[in-house]
């Protein structure tokens, strides 16, 4: 019995280990000329899809649109910085980096929460 137990514990385990490892996450949007072309929202206060999930590598253009106010877009760990006119869609274009999750900060004060808008870009 106390095997058994044993057993399932483990199976458990590498479950967790595969799902924190982010190999159940879907790619988003889809590869066009070999750029992984992502429609994205943000909004107060959050963005979607959230994660945003790519391939290290890979060329990646995220086409931005703001449905209420103007936010930013912020990845510190890859330079961008960018501002989010609402209503207009923005570009913005990066190679993926490696594989990890980088946290998306809106850079541009849009309200009481702004402070607590974030997404993830998670690269595997
Ligand atoms: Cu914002």
């Amino acid at each position: 019995m106390r095997t058994n137990w044993m057993a399932i514990a483990a199976l458990l385990l590498s479950g967790l280990a595969i799902f924190s490892n982010g190999w159940a996450e879907e790619l988003s949007g889809k590869t066009i000329d070999g750029i992984r072309v992502i429609r994205m929202e943000a909004f107060r206060y959050g963005y979607r899809p959230d994660p945003v999930v790519v391939k290290a590598g890979e060329k990646v253009r995220l086409l931005l649109n703001a449905t209420d106010v103007t936010h930013g877009f912020g990845i510190a760990e890859l330079g961008i910085n960018r501002k989010l006119p609402s209503g207009k869609v923005t570009e913005i274009e990066f190679t993926a980096p490696e594989t990890g999750t980088y946290t998306i900060y809106c850079t541009v004060f849009c309200g009481p929460d702004h402070g607590e808008m974030e997404g993830r870009l998670v690269v595997q």
